[in-house]
């Protein structure tokens, strides 16, 4: 949708989102690519999740439980540049157990 063969912007072609064990995008992290979803983050990030660094043009939510169940939380970035979400606030922090993500715009 948003491939440019000149682009070598590597966001533009595959948006990137990263998770991480702690504030600040420190300890372990993996990624998804905007548009997967994981119904089971498993077990070992399961409750552990406390930073989000959220790629551009896209909307993340995520879920208390896994399946998509639970309490939930939206992160919506519009924007071309990342940005990071620290979990923290709203007491998120280490509660994350499945999350869905999004193309925008
Ligand atoms: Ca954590």
């Amino acid at each position: 949708m948003f491939y440019s063969p000149n682009s070598d912007d590597l966001n533009l072609r595959a948006p990137v989102n990263t998770f991480y064990e702690h504030i600040n995008g420190g300890g372990h992290y993996y990624t998804l690519l905007s548009g997967e979803s994981e119904e089971y983050v498993g077990d070992w990030w399961n409750d552990r999740l406390s930073s989000i660094r959220v790629a551009p043009r896209t909307l993340i939510i995520i879920f208390q439980h896994r399946g998509f169940r639970g309490s939930s939380a939206t992160f919506e970035n519009p924007y071309d540049s990342h940005w990071l979400v620290n979990l923290l606030d709203g007491g998120w922090n280490d509660q994350v157990s499945s999350i869905k993500t999004y193309r925008i715009g």
